[in-house]
């Protein structure tokens, strides 16, 4: 299995250019659907440690249905199929043009929640235009076990987002574990007590907006992935909702851009516009750089083959 590891703002994505199960044909909806019901045992052992690590998200390249599209892709983490990755189309973008099959411009990339844009700029730089976004409730209170109750807002970027703002603690790098540690329970709270999407889809992913000590950087965000680690990067789907609450709210102004910053430090440029069905069409920047093009190898009497489970 060939693949080429990137990373967007320290967030690991790993490109699978082969050697990935056969998903047969269909929408990438049903595509993705099917990676997850059969073929775990898969994406478990390119995510898992000893060959993966932790907070990478894995990106299948897939044939798109949609023939004006330059790649079909779907994301995964050790946890999860996801709908959408904005940190991996940044990732897969910048590996597209390091293996020569994009240059700088507009292309048009499928996956399972719709087709993206992405602009490359540089080698490095890509804004991502992603699919519409919007906040379908706000102020939701869940009762968190050990904690109390905490409000947040559902809001869908790609995946489905349980935002709190402001951060029941201060986000930085010295709260991390304890910042994992009460997503995780708000998470589990938000599921238990029923706080999903409109048709009941589930919470995958938590934020805490924390402020930034810099003047021209509007907040600080703490991200939870499904696979219980934090986004090092401002995470793309995560930034999306969080634009639909910040229009919902009408504290952003369509074309008006902000900086953003993760848990970290490291950057997005966001803005958005207003959409066709009443939520924002976000726009993401930011930049990703490979860091090695392998060979991953699979031994039959290896007991990790299909990795660490822990
Ligand atoms: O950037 O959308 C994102 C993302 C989702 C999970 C990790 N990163």
């Amino acid at each position: 299995m060939h693949v080429i590891d990137s990373h967007t703002g320290g967030e690991p994505t790993r490109v699978i250019l082969d050697g990935g199960p056969d998903l047969g044909t269909g929408s990438l909806a049903e595509r993705a659907r099917r990676l997850a019901t059969d073929h775990e045992e898969f994406y478990l052992s390119v995510m898992r440690e000893p060959r993966g690590q932790p907070a990478m998200v894995g990106a299948l390249l897939v044939e798109p249905v949609d023939p004006t599209c330059v790649a079909g892709v779907i994301y995964f983490d050790m946890g999860a199929v996801l709908g959408m990755c904005g940190h991996g189309t940044i990732g897969l973008t910048v590996t597209l043009a390091h293996l020569g099959r994009i240059s700088p411009g507009v292309h048009r990339i499928e996956t399972p929640v719709g087709v993206v844009e992405v602009e490359l700029s540089d080698a490095n730089t890509v804004t991502v235009k992603n699919v519409e976004s919007r906040r379908v409730h706000s102020k939701v209170a869940v009762d968190v076990p050990g904690h109390g109750v905490i409000e947040g807002d559902v809001a869908y970027g790609g995946n489905w987002f349980f935002i709190v703002d402001p951060s029941p603690l201060p986000v930085n790098t010295g709260n991390i574990r304890a910042l994992t540690d009460l997503a995780i329970s708000v998470r589990e709270a938000a599921i238990a007590q029923g706080a999903g999407g409109e048709n009941g889809e589930p919470i995958d992913h938590v934020i805490f907006q924390g402020e930034a000590p810099q003047r021209d950087v509007h907040s600080r965000n703490f991200v939870l992935c499904p696979d219980d680690t934090y986004d090092r990067s401002p995470c793309g789907t995560g930034s999306s909702a969080r634009l639909a609450c910040l229009a919902a709210d009408n504290r952003l102004a369509p074309g008006e851009e902000i900086v953003q910053h993760s848990v970290i430090g490291s950057p997005y440029r966001l803005s958005y516009q207003t959409g066709p069905n009443g939520g924002v069409i976000p726009s993401i920047t930011g930049q990703a750089f490979v860091t090695a093009q392998s060979t991953i190898l699979f031994d039959g009497n290896d007991p990790f083959k299909n990795g660490i489970a822990h």
